[in-house]
């Protein structure tokens, strides 16, 4: 065998190793609206990578929602900007994503139903490495921003 096939034999063998499982841990979630009359709405939480590899937040689903993305607050020309963040966010081994409100967040649109305060929508949180995470979010519409405590 030429080094350059055994080479190629190798490098077949490391990347068809399963990835480690990944672990992801969620808290402090909760969604909320501008009011329970609006038709999006956004979901807040801290989500830690306890895993040894990096991971990568790449999208959301929910059955209470036509279209979820993930977000993030720009500046642009002075003014702050909502936007689509469509490469997903970055979740390092050992790190701490903060979804809050005035950064990053997940976006609800065309809300099949009012988010009501105590209520709790179903959050699916799809992950490059660890696959799909479903969780249930209490709806607050009380929450100030910035208390999320950490
Ligand atoms: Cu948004």
């Amino acid at each position: 065998m030429s080094l350059k096939l055994a080479l190629a034999a190798t490098l077949g063998l490391v990347l068809a190793t399963p990835a480690l499982a990944q672990e992801i841990h969620i808290r402090d979630a909760y969604a909320r609206a501008a009011s329970p009359m609006a038709s999006s709405g956004a979901a807040f939480m801290l989500i830690e990578n306890i895993g040894d590899a990096d991971d990568r937040l790449i999208g959301a689903s929910s059955p209470v929602a036509q279209l979820v993305q993930l977000h993030t607050h720009r500046e642009e020309g002075g003014v702050m900007k909502m936007v689509h963040v469509e490469d997903g966010v970055d979740l390092q081994a050992g790190e701490i994503l903060v979804l809050q409100r005035g950064g990053d967040h997940v976006m609800l649109m065309g809300l099949s139903e009012p988010f009501e305060q105590g209520k709790e929508i179903s959050l699916t949180l799809i992950f490059e490495k660890s696959g799909e995470i479903t969780i249930n979010v209490p709806v607050d519409l009380d929450r100030k921003p910035g208390k999320n405590g950490h």
